[in-house]
């Protein structure tokens, strides 16, 4: 994986300190982009920057987009990005979408700064136990020992990320291995493939597929639109039905592409989904559960007799499984049943919810990247999209809110030529709202539709689920933690105060409008739509 151009250093740059070697590791590794946010002990990698200009560093305000806006580029590029983060609390203020990152198989490398190793003895006030707070959500962790050994940590770092299915690896630097002289550059030992499954995975899912009903439930890699098609053939042969968990990191769809249902997010529509399945078969998925425990009912979404079999599991080769499986039934020559193109429609009138949805699957231009966290606004999307010109999807997989506007971010940098059109509920996006400043100091390509319903909308809905309430029965005080608008948010001046221009829509025809024209011209733009 060297790139010997981005790795040439003149030998009158004198000696390299740890810093310069663990950039230059990561650029030769394939990770030439940073999402930083810097303090005093990242100051030798910041320092190094104009040494290595192959690394494209991109400062966020706020460590949650930097981790989210990693997840994004990943995601969409394929290869990871860094992040580079201070001290434990700034790995803390990056755990949230740290965690959707790690629930998307999503690979990472964060590079941490803390204390030079003499001056932890002190106890100064950002001391911390970094690899304590570090751990839970990192697959590999370690804290470089010397400045000598930091390229050859980068480099076992960005292998360890890559290993299928991708993980979050992370590298803690103290100030000294990075201000210190090092050593050479080190390579990155090549990806291993991906495991094929055994032969007699194929077989049985082939066996269950044939006395049906059965379900395929596709993730990873296989939601791409070669994998989906082969998984569309063998669903027209069988009779099978298509889906994807309600958190899937990255699909193709649209007109031309084989369509798939989203597993819903609510427990009385996951368990219709499922209730006629004799069998599930699992591509790169995991067993479909409820998101939550709801008192008196099932955390498992499958009935007792369903049969759940693993094709492949999310680090094997899915890709190939569907192949094989295809070739097994007979159905590689099968029709695999593509969305015909949506019919036009423009919705007019007042704000509705089905209004929403049909403004933007008209809209979605032809390769767009949407990046979907419109909670209960948006729930109509996906469907009325299937026939949407064809793009990518991208959704929380996580469940930790506040995960759009950073993954926009993240996406928008690895695909600099596609519109990234971010859907973004109220109360979810300001979580993480300094992702504008970034889309504006950047120039990124990202619309950001803002469903300013004003409440907590969902958990009206879920304390009825759970028993605690419903609108009805929840007091005055209850209600207080499920509305935001005491004030009223003000998205448009938000936007502008971080320097994306923004516009507030109340009809369906303005929506439309805006939409149209802010994905049409290139850089960023907001529309606060009041529902
Ligand atoms: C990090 C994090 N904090 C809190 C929650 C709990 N939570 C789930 S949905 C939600 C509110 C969502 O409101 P909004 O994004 O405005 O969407 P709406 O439900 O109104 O459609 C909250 C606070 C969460 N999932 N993740």
């Amino acid at each position: 994986m060297k790139a010997p151009a981005a790795l040439d250093r003149p030998p009158s740059a004198g000696p390299m300190n740890g810093a310069e070697s663990l950039i230059r590791t990561l650029v030769g590794g394939g990770v030439d982009v940073c999402f930083a946010n810097p303090g005093t002990s990242e100051m030798h990698f910041v320092a190094a920057l104009d040494r290595v200009p192959a690394m494209h560093c991109i400062l966020a305000l706020f460590e949650g987009v930097c981790t989210g806006a990693a997840d994004g580029y990943a995601r969409m590029a394929d290869r990871p990005a860094a992040t580079l983060l201070h001290l434990g609390p700034g790995f803390a203020n990056g755990m949230a979408n740290l965690h959707n990152a790690s629930k998307a198989n999503t690979p990472l490398v964060n590079v941490v700064g803390d204390h030079a190793t003499y001056h932890r003895a002190y106890d100064s006030p950002l001391t911390s136990d970094v690899e304590g707070i570090a751990r839970p959500y990192s697959n590999w962790l370690r804290t470089s020992k010397s400045a000598t050994d930091v390229s050859g940590d980068a480099a076992t770092a960005i292998a360890a990320a890559r290993r299928a299915p991708g993980h979050i690896a992370t590298l803690i630097l103290p100030a000294n291995t990075a201000w210190s002289a090092a050593g050479d550059i080190a390579e990155v030992e090549p990806d291993e493939r991906r495991a094929i499954v055994a032969d007699a995975a194929v077989e049985r899912a082939a066996l269950l597929l044939r006395s049906g009903p059965a379900a395929i439930i596709v993730a990873g890699p296989a939601l791409r639109e070669g994998p989906l098609a082969t998984a569309g053939r063998i669903a027209t042969l069988t009779g099978a039905k298509i889906y994807a968990p309600y958190g899937m990191a990255r699909a193709e769809r649209g007109a031309g592409r084989v369509p798939f249902e989203r597993v819903p997010f609510s427990l009385d529509g996951a368990l219709a989904m499922f209730a006629q399945m004799r069998s599930i078969i699992l591509v790169g998925a995991t067993a479909p559960v409820a998101f939550f425990a709801y008192p008196g009912r099932p955390s498992v979404l499958t009935p007792d007799d369903c049969t759940v079999h693993v094709l492949s599991r999310p680090d094997e080769d899915g890709v190939a499984a569907l192949e094989a499986l295809a070739e097994r039934l007979g159905a590689r020559t099968s029709a695999p049943g593509f969305a015909p193109a949506l019919a036009p429609a423009s919705p007019q009138g007042p704000i509705t919810l089905p209004g929403i949805a049909a403004v933007v699957a008209a809209a979605i231009p032809q390769h767009a990247i949407v990046v979907d966290e419109s909670q209960t606004s948006g729930r109509a999307i996906m469907t009325t999209s299937i026939g949407s010109a064809p793009h990518d999807y991208i959704c929380n997989t996580g469940g930790s809110i506040g995960y759009a506007l950073p993954v926009a971010v993240g996406a928008a940098v690895a695909c600099p030529d596609r519109p990234v059109l971010c859907l973004e509920a109220d109360g979810s996006g300001m979580y993480t709202l300094q992702a504008l400043w970034t889309i504006a100091r950047e120039n990124l390509n990202v619309t950001t539709v803002i469903m300013a319903n004003r409440k907590y909308q969902v958990l009206i809905g879920e304390s009825k689920n759970v028993g605690a309430g419903g609108v009805e029965a929840l007091g005055p005080r209850a209600l207080d933690m499920l509305e935001i608008g005491r004030p009223n948010l003000d998205w448009v001046a938000l936007a502008n105060g971080m320097g994306v221009p923004g516009e507030r829509v109340t009809t369906l025809d303005a929506f439309a409008a805006a939409l149209q024209r802010d994905l049409r011209e290139p850089g960023p733009a907001l529309i606060e739509v009041v529902v």
